[in-house]
């Protein structure tokens, strides 16, 4: 190519753009997603901002996780947000006022949502300990890891709702996949009113091109599911009883899995015992093909655990359990199969970015955030998976590809999947650290 075309010119150029993304949404203790639509903390973005950050100021890296895990409850669960005071009231929707949370049992000082995210931190944590290890890493592994394994517990423990080993989600929020089509058919059965919104005023779609957002009946079923689990004071106990959406999602169970391995290598570093956690990972995998794996099709895939049956909808998510190193031969197959199809168009050479949905569904939508667009944390995912699993060829081309889409657009929040056009917020956080880690 010519000038500023070169691989080599093309990392400096996007390391530049990812470590001024990272710096410029740093706030005291943590990284914003997005100044504009995500201006507080969020769970799972806060860790794959760790592993970026691990590459270029590992110190912040490891205050980004311990900001997170301060504000864990009793429980062990670590919410998917934590408010920053400072903030004016509608700064976000749903902000602070909603959750209500200070007066749930077990709930931190610090203001909190009061559901989850996927639990990807541990792995992120060995991740940021591999990259700059130092006296002050393990320190920081030491204060973690008790933290890691509440939150193991609380999310194999309380939340397996369903008896089978797996934990279950109790809002689309929880799989950081909000508006995916997985959750179209469990969320049939949330009885909801688009009308209820007209008492809210959405926040996102004051940053964000409404038709690139979810719509107001998805956000009128979000807050319907937040005030029964809020009526409950957060509980867990009865959930099948008394809670509409209930879901196994194959990204929050892969992670758990990945989490265990993650807490062995991490047990062996402070000194503690790796066995336990090596035999829950085994477990993990097992209940994971037991209970999400469709022969039929080959593919993972959620489990309503209401209606006991997997979801029908094909989405990234069930390209997620790659990331389990353990993952049985013959589902690694199912896997790559799937991802390499038309469905999803993996390849060594990618003629157009990984969406996050099967693009030949007729329901596919290019722009409208998880039924469509390419997100570069699902790709650096799979990405990881890839290598995990041998497949270096695969993941150069899916590597390339995200590389791309950034070097085009920017660090976008998504992406247009055929075109590569930047979509959401401008400056992501996420997007620049995965950057800055598949740069590595
Ligand atoms: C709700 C912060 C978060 C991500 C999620 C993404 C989006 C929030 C929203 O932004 O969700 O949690 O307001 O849409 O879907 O994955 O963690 O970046």
């Amino acid at each position: 190519g010519g000038p500023g075309r070169t691989g080599a010119e093309r990392a400096a150029r996007l390391r530049r753009l990812a470590l001024a993304t990272l710096d410029a949404n740093w706030e005291h203790d943590h990284t914003v997603p997005s100044r504009t639509l995500y201006p507080h903390q969020w769970s799972w973005d806060s860790a794959f901002i760790a592993v970026g950050l691990a590459h270029v100021r590992p110190d912040r890296a490891w205050r980004e996780l311990r900001s997170l895990f301060a504000a864990q409850w009793a429980d062990g669960r670590v919410p998917h947000i934590v408010f920053n005071p400072a903030l004016r009231v509608g700064a976000y929707f749903p902000g602070p006022e909603f959750w209500d949370a200070a007066r749930a049992e077990g709930a931190p000082a610090a203001a909190t949502s009061g559901i989850v995210q996927p639990p990807v931190h541990a792995p992120a944590a060995w991740l940021v300990h591999r990259r700059a290890p130092s006296e002050a890493s393990v320190a920081a592994l030491r204060w973690l890891y008790p933290r890691l394994v509440a939150q193991q517990r609380y999310l194999t423990g309380r939340r397996d709702v369903g008896g089978g080993g797996l934990a279950a989600v109790v809002h689309p929020w929880e799989s950081g996949l909000d508006n995916s089509p997985a959750w179209d058919a469990p969320l049939a059965a949330v009885p909801a009113d688009e009308a209820v919104m007209r008492a809210y005023r959405r926040h996102d779609t004051a940053h964000a091109d409404a038709a690139h957002r979810p719509t107001d009946l998805d956000y009128a079923r979000y807050v319907a599911l937040v005030d029964g689990y809020r009526a409950g004071g957060y509980r867990d106990e009865g959930l099948l009883g008394r809670h509409p959406f209930l879901v196994e999602c194959p990204l929050v169970n892969a992670a758990l899995g990945v989490s265990e391995r993650a807490l062995a290598r991490i047990a062996t570093v402070i000194g503690a015992d790796p066995g336990p956690h090596r035999d829950r990972a085994a477990r993990i995998t097992q209940a994971l093909v037991d209970r999400l794996y469709d022969p039929v099709t080959g593919t993972f895939r959620p489990r309503d655990v209401r209606a006991d049956r997997l979801v029908p909808a094909r989405t990234v998510l069930g390209l997620m359990p790659l990331i389990l190193p353990d993952l049985p031969a013959h589902h690694v197959r199912a896997v790559l199969a799937e991802a390499c199809s038309p469905r999803f168009g993996l390849a060594a050479r990618m003629d157009r970015p990984l969406p996050t949905y099967d693009r030949t569904a007729p329901d596919f939508e290019p722009l409208r955030y998880w039924r469509g667009p390419s997100w570069v944390n699902t790709g650096w995912l799979l990405w990881r998976g890839l290598l995990a699993h041998g497949r270096a060829d695969l993941a150069a081309g899916l590597r390339e590809s995200l590389l791309d889409l950034v070097d085009g657009a920017g660090c976008h929040e998504y992406f247009h999947p055929d075109t590569g056009a930047g979509l959401g917020s401008p400056a992501f956080g996420w997007t620049a650290a995965l950057v800055l880690d598949a740069l590595a």
